[in-house]
């Protein structure tokens, strides 16, 4: 047998492969941590342009990941074209712009849906003055996730609150330009313990209908009840065109924002096959792939780059699938037959064929080891000295 000559299918995969785009938060590069405790780290971004430099980092050993979300207002300064020219200078761009409307003490009682006008008001202001700052950066994407809710039962009226909410997004949504959309964002509890107002995907879905075409849900994988089939609400909403992206990260417990793939690898590869059959991995799909972790405990960088390539595992092993002999045991009834090709992709080693995919595009076929090798940790802890570091919320 010719070993040169690549299995049939593998060109196609490898093309895949090298084609997805994976985007970097920025609040990944800041120290993090939990209630308890935030453990500074040596070197971590000071400043905006720091953070963009760490994510183009990334985008640099991996190849994949050319983008770098912002979270207003932690992301805030005076002049975001110059952020957005500083970004391309450093070979990456600007993604989503993630609105923030859950850190000031006007919202105690919620933002969007809080009884209070003046309070509904100063937040859908700041929705607004977000997709200002996407026309300043370029973004396509506005990013709402709210943390509003109630704690105890007859606090505030579950419906009344739905209609203040709408209302909010409607007027967000009518303000878009005509290339922009909005990505809504469903947590099912935390920080609100009674209702969530955006609690689930058939809520976000459910607004997402009403405002219009340019309105998709972001599924984030931390976002669930433990034991929810998350494969199953992206193959629904990509079949009605309202997938909008995902915030990946891996949990244990609750919202841990743990590294994409660390806790359950096999989900992850189970929601890529969805993805792929869906025909929405590609970069023109309208689905957003993007990260929302917190390194607290292991270095940023390296942590980021180590999620880039859990998803791109995850990733090959879907493509790998054989959709022939999948839907020939599917179509025969055959329940093992059907499983054992799933399974078949799953336990295959993709790492040589990921190494080979990034040597095709001109980059060090292990990106961990490159990055170590290329002293750029080292040169950010010798060189940020002085000033406050980034933390999460700032
Ligand atoms: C909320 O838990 C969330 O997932 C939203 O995406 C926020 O914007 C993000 O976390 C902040 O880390
Ligand atoms: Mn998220
Ligand atoms: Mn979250």
């Amino acid at each position: 047998m010719d070993t040169n000559t690549p299995a049939p299918g593998t060109v196609a995969v490898a093309e895949a492969l090298a084609g997805q785009r994976i985007e970097l938060p920025s609040w990944a590069f800041g120290n993090s941590g939990t209630r308890f405790k935030v453990f500074a780290q040596r070197g971590v971004p000071r400043t905006p342009h720091e953070k963009i430099a760490d994510a183009a980092a990334v985008h640099r050993f991996t190849g994949v990941a050319p983008s770098v979300a912002l979270h207003i207002p932690w992301d805030a300064v005076d002049d975001y074209a110059e952020l957005a020219e500083f970004a391309r200078d450093e070979g990456v761009s600007i993604g989503t712009i993630n609105a923030n409307v859950f850190q000031d003490d006007a919202y105690v009682l919620g933002s969007v849906c809080s009884p209070d006008p003046a309070v509904r008001r100063k937040a859908v202001d700041h929705l607004l003055q977000c997709v200002d700052i996407m026309d300043a950066t370029g973004s396509r994407d506005l990013k709402l996730w709210f943390a509003d809710g109630t704690n105890y039962p007859g606090q505030d009226s579950i419906r009344a609150r739905q209609d203040r909410l709408a209302e909010a997004l409607r007027e967000t949504y009518d303000r878009l330009g005509p290339n922009q959309r909005v990505l809504l964002e469903y947590k099912l509890f935390e920080p609100a313990f009674y209702t969530t107002d955006v609690p689930d995907w058939g809520t976000a879905y459910a607004h997402c209908l009403e405002l219009g075409e340019r309105a998709r849900v972001v599924v984030d994988t931390g976002h669930h009840a433990p034991g929810t089939n998350i494969e199953f609400i992206v193959a629904v909403l990509l079949r009605a065109g309202k997938l909008g992206g995902f915030d990946f990260n891996s949990r244990f417990y609750a919202d841990d924002d743990l590294m994409v793939g660390a806790a359950d690898p096999f989900q992850l590869f189970r929601i890529m096959v969805e993805v792929v059959h869906g025909g929405a991995l590609a970069a023109d799909s309208g689905v957003a792939f993007m990260l929302d972790q917190c390194h607290n405990i292991e270095p940023k960088i390296p942590g980021q780059i180590r999620s880039v390539m859990n998803v791109q595992e995850a990733t090959a092993k879907a493509l790998l699938v054989d959709r022939e002999a999948l839907a020939a045991a599917q179509a025969a009834g055959d329940v093992l037959g059907a499983n054992g090709v799933l399974m078949d992709a799953y336990n295959t080693d993709v790492r040589p064929l990921v190494g080979s995919v990034r040597e095709g595009m001109g980059l060090d076929p292990d990106p961990m080891g490159a990055y170590a090798r290329s002293g750029y940790g080292e040169r950010i802890v010798a060189e940020r000295v002085g000033g406050e570091q980034a933390g999460w919320g700032a």
